[in-house]
């Protein structure tokens, strides 16, 4: 498992608010939320970039969207609506290299994000 800060939140080792769970898949609220909804889901498996993602990591990555729609139908998100980001290295503005889905809600969002 990766040792990244996520890694340590997958193991309990550091606190986080939790919302998620599955065998593949934890979800916990971002600790700087950008919307009123701010959730990340990670891989348990860790990998550090989709940019490492290979065609093994296929069925993964479709489950890690999938916790994110799962989540927001629970949450009664959906209609609204919502977006998931994945963001990739530098210029994607990726901070922490576990690779996560942000799944950001509860306000009209702004297109191109910045
Ligand atoms: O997104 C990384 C995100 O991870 C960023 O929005 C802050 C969040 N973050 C960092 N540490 C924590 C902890 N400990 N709990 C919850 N959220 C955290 P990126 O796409 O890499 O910029």
């Amino acid at each position: 498992m990766g040792d990244t800060i996520f890694g340590k939140i997958i193991r309990r080792e550091v606190p986080a608010d939790i919302v998620f769970e599955n065998d593949d898949v934890l979800g916990f609220r971002d600790l700087n939320p950008q919307a009123p909804v701010h959730v990340l889901f990670i891989p348990k498996k860790a990998l550090p970039t989709l940019d490492d993602a290979g065609p093994g990591d296929a069925e993964l990555l479709g489950k890690l969207q999938l916790a994110a729609a799962e989540y927001a139908r629970q949450e009664g998100l959906a209609e609204q609506g919502y977006r998931t980001v994945i963001n990739c290295n530098e210029h994607g503005g990726q901070t922490v290299f576990h690779l996560h889905v942000h799944l950001l809600a509860g306000r009209r969002l702004g297109w191109p994000p910045g």
